[in-house]
């Protein structure tokens, strides 16, 4: 580990996917750039998130970084890795750039406040050591505040208790434990599915359910993974074109012309593909449809209902009238989710018709009077997702206004590259670009380098500050919801508008218009001369 300096050109917070292509890139250019990180190791998500089956949603193609030299040597055994083998990918890419040398572990940046007589950021870290530079730029994702609800008697459990994000380093042993699983997003199904065929028995307390796709998981071949090698520059060519940065894109036929049998034929088809290609290479109309979306859900609902043999986990898991729209809240990818609640051992709570009372020494006591005995109680609870990352660093711009307050009212962002009153501050994978709609590697490729090139030509025109001005925050943020607006995403609680947490402000968090568009009003920005920017 680095002794930390005195003064950077840029620091960026934050040694994931966007920290690494960053600091790659600018270090290559000559900025004196370093990465400060709150984990102990590199990865950000795959870092923190170790807990049992934690595995990434998008296929070996498309979870790669576009940077020459990296990817023709690099080959993941599954289509689906997880995250032990995604750890020796971001130790592949440290190793490969040679980026170790400018990354501070175990470095947590806790506030920031403007300076404006020097056009400087003063960056504080948890241990109290003070760094300034002139640009900062928070490379902090979409998921590292961990959401725990404030079940009562939390801290009354005497067995084990772990958020999924802030899993044990050294691992949890499940075999023959009494397992609840609270939550069934992507990270409470990845759990269970771990979980079943280990534990004595698991318990998963369900408030929505989830509508997984199957994932198609499986080993890559040596014809696979020369497939990939020859197609991986269009791949990544392709995927800055499409509508969720993936390399396929919806079809350009409408359903509405298609035949009940078409319709069929192509979900069948995108359904054996597995991954996310029933929801992006389908109809794009699911979206802003509600009648299109009712058939894509109908589809899922019997294929699932299929699997389960008692017909209340039928409805419990795959209800008969869609609960929300399909598509809407983000879909876990599984491998056995649903066939694993035919097993004698696992069992489902419905916490609407019993709920939650509270948390006891020795387990979790349900509304019906029952205490439910555990030994590991697994919080699969989410996060305060995409604000969340940055609210919870004391980040105090101009005027006073700090980014708490400021996105606590409601989240404002020019090209969700940067906020009014917060010079010299950009974020990437965040608050209003295409993020929890997009595939992570293409975003934040796309975003580091609009921010690079930006940095390039202060530094080529002699300016010292950017300042994202409020009429084109303004305009933008209207922007982000009227695209949002146009489709379902309001009729759901869910990550994606802040609903998932009591009190916060409910607003369209991402951009929703597709990573194609996004990409192309970020290039002509750049062409433009950055308008909507104050350049000094
Ligand atoms: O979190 P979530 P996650 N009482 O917010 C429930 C990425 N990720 O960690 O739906 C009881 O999706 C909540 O219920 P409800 C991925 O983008 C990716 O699973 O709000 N339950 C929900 O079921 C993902 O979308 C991967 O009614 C409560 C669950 O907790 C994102 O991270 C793996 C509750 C939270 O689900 C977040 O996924 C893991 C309460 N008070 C994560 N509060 C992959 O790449 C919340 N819940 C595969």
């Amino acid at each position: 580990m680095s002794a930390l300096p005195a003064k950077v050109d840029v620091l960026i917070v934050g040694a994931g996917f966007s920290g690494l292509y960053q600091l790659y890139h600018l270090r290559k250019l000559g900025f004196n750039a370093k990465i400060f990180e709150a984990g102990g190791g590199i990865g950000g998500t795959w870092y923190w998130n170790c807990y049992p089956g934690s595995r990434v949603d998008t296929d070996a193609t498309n979870y790669q970084i576009s940077i020459d030299g990296l990817w023709q040597n690099w080959s993941y055994a599954t289509r689906f890795p997880d995250f032990k083998e995604l750890r020796e990918y971001f130790a592949y890419i440290e190793r490969t750039l040679d980026l170790g040398r400018d990354i501070s572990l175990n470095t947590r940046v806790v506030a920031a406040e403007f300076e404006e007589a020097a056009d400087e950021w003063v960056v504080r870290t948890q241990q109290g050591d003070i760094v300034r530079c002139r640009f900062l730029s928070f490379c902090t994702g979409f998921a590292s505040k961990p959401y725990t609800p404030g079940f009562k008697g939390l801290d009354t459990f005497r067995g084990m208790l772990h958020h999924t994000a802030t899993w044990p380093q050294t691992g949890v042993d499940l075999q023959n434990k009494r397992v609840a699983v609270i939550g069934t997003g992507a990270s409470g199904v990845q759990v269970v599915q771990e979980a079943a065929p280990v534990a004595q028995q698991v318990t998963v307390f369900q408030r929505t359910p989830c509508t997984a796709l199957p994932m198609g998981q499986r080993k890559l071949d040596a014809e696979d993974i020369q497939k990939m090698k020859e197609g991986q520059l269009k791949a990544f060519a392709d995927r800055k074109k499409s509508y969720a940065g993936h390399s396929y894109d919806f079809t350009d036929r409408k359903m509405s012309d298609c035949t009940p049998e078409e319709q069929n034929e192509l979900y069948d088809q995108l359904y054996a593909r597995g991954g996310f290609y029933p929801l992006f290479a389908g109809f794009r109309e699911i979206y802003t449809d509600e009648a299109a979306n009712d058939w894509v859900y109908a589809m899922w609902r019997d294929k699932v209902r299929a699997r389960i043999i008692d017909p209340w986990l039928q409805e419990k898991l795959a209800p008969a009238v869609k609960p929300y729209p399909f598509g809407t809240k983000r879909l876990p990818l599984e491998q056995n989710y649903y066939d694993l609640f035919n097993r004698p051992n696992v069992s489902l709570i419905d916490i609407n018709e019993n709920s939650i009372v509270q948390i006891t020494p020795k387990g979790i006591q349900t509304a019906d009077g029952v205490e439910h005995e555990f030994d590991i109680i697994v919080l699969a609870t989410g996060f305060d997702a995409i604000t969340g990352s940055m609210t919870q660093i004391g980040i105090r711009g101009t005027e006073g206004v700090t980014i708490f307050d400021k996105w606590t009212e409601y989240a404002r962002t020019h090209l969700g590259l940067m906020t009014t009153n917060f010079p010299n501050m950009f974020f990437v994978y965040g608050t209003q670009g295409p993020t929890a709609l997009s595939n992570g590697p293409t975003t934040v490729v796309m975003q580091g380098d609009w921010i690079v090139h930006c940095l390039q030509y202060m530094r080529a025109n002699g300016l010292s500050r950017i300042h994202a001005k409020k009429e084109a925050e303004e305009k933008y943020t209207k922007l982000v919801n009227d695209l949002g607006d146009q489709g379902l995403w309001m009729k759901v609680r869910s990550w994606y508008t802040g609903a998932n947490i009591p009190g916060k402000t409910i607003q369209h968090l991402n951009f929703s218009g597709g990573m194609g568009v996004y990409t192309e009003m970020c290039r002509e920005n750049e062409v433009n001369g950055y308008e909507g920017f104050e350049l000094t």
